[in-house]
């Protein structure tokens, strides 16, 4: 009886200790502090920046100038992103930062409400939130930092494809997640665009998800292509969309007879911009966006704002910024964006 009692306690031992691992969270696949756990921080302020997903250079650029912040600062910047652009992923490591007693998350968002519960609990334990890039809705944040107008992002994008094919055919967007709130956004605006009758003989046939994946990006690039024989332009709208159509484009020898354009990091494409196969795109500065989250990130924490419409910072060397209205939040806008062509590709493919 013993005997038997014995091994059922070390079968019911094996199969907790599998369950156990088997439920274990997935640990947190970027931490460039190289911090595990409750870091130690030597009495600085711990401010935290989550990117959508790793493998995506924008974001490394983003993190980047969110950490010269917070260092010029006298804080400590901790830099994470999960492995896929899942709102589930985030969840997961804002539940680590919050145990983790981080003053600040600025999070770039893979869901505009998803992650509400978890940025809720965030800001009732007394830490700061706030988005960048892809927002959270306005319950989920105390503002958001925008790269630049959304409408003028999305109607621009049209405006340079139609240019390109001619005023006339098919066109598609391939974008990053069907989640994503900045590509989705700039997506509305393009629509609204395309509904002006100038644009009666331009059909846009697909919005394509390429995840913000570089191999998904190509496979849906291909599928496009072959889906719909005529396509004359594609708008993608991320910098991994746009460098994985503009390689595609190149390696099928279809430069000139489908366009492209979009925005892109300047370091990916110049090729495709030089070559021709993409005559131009847009964008801004990434690292100034990661920068401007810390500065605004930093004044939350010191009470200079809390994120109300007519709240005044200095951003470092971006000077003086205030907190504008945006829908029923609000945000720190950073500027316009940019247009990359081959007068000036070749002076940025190396800044970022
Ligand atoms: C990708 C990401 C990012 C977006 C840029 C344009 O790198 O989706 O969020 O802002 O493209």
């Amino acid at each position: 009886m013993r005997k038997w009692f014995m091994s059922c306690f070390s079968l019911f031992l094996v199969f907790t200790m599998l369950v156990g691992c088997s439920m274990q969270a997935p640990t947190s696949s970027s931490d460039n502090t190289g911090n595990a756990g409750n870091a130690q921080s030597g009495g600085k302020k711990r401010f935290a920046i989550i990117f959508k997903n790793t493998g995506n250079p924008y974001g490394e650029k983003q993190m980047e100038g969110f950490k010269i912040a917070i260092e010029e600062l006298g804080g400590e910047a901790i830099l994470k992103a999960p492995d896929q652009p899942t709102a589930e992923a985030q969840i997961q490591m804002i539940e680590e930062l919050i145990s983790q007693k981080v003053d600040a998350i600025a999070i770039v968002g893979n869901d505009p409400d998803a992650l509400q519960p978890a940025l809720k609990k965030a800001m009732d334990a007394g830490i700061k939130v706030l988005s960048l890039d892809s927002a959270v809705n306005a319950q989920s944040r105390m503002v958001h930092v925008n790269q630049a107008d959304p409408e003028r992002i999305g109607r621009v994008q049209v405006q340079a494809i139609t240019e390109m094919i001619g005023g006339s055919g098919e066109i598609a967007v391939l974008s990053a997640t069907s989640q994503a709130t900045n590509q989705n956004t700039w997506i509305e605006w393009m629509k609204k665009e395309l509904e002006d009758p100038k644009y009666k003989d331009v059909k846009l046939v697909k919005v394509a998800y390429g995840d913000d994946l570089r191999d998904k990006s190509v496979s849906e690039t291909e599928a496009l292509l072959k889906s719909y024989p005529n396509l004359k332009g594609i708008i993608a709208p991320t910098t991994v969309g746009i460098a994985a159509a503009g390689k595609v484009l190149t390696d099928k020898g279809l430069k000139g007879k489908v366009q492209l354009t979009g925005l892109g990091l300047p370091s990916e494409m110049a090729e495709y911009i030089e070559s021709g196969v993409s005559p131009w795109m847009y964008l801004w500065n990434p690292v100034d966006v990661g920068y401007l989250a810390g500065y605004a990130a930093d004044a939350l924490v010191k009470g200079t704002i809390t994120g109300k419409v007519g709240d005044k910072f200095t951003a470092g060397r971006l000077g003086e910024k205030e907190v504008i209205q945006d829908g029923d939040g609000t945000q720190i806008m950073l500027g316009d964006p940019f247009k990359f062509d081959p007068s000036n590709i070749g002076e940025w493919k190396t800044v970022y």
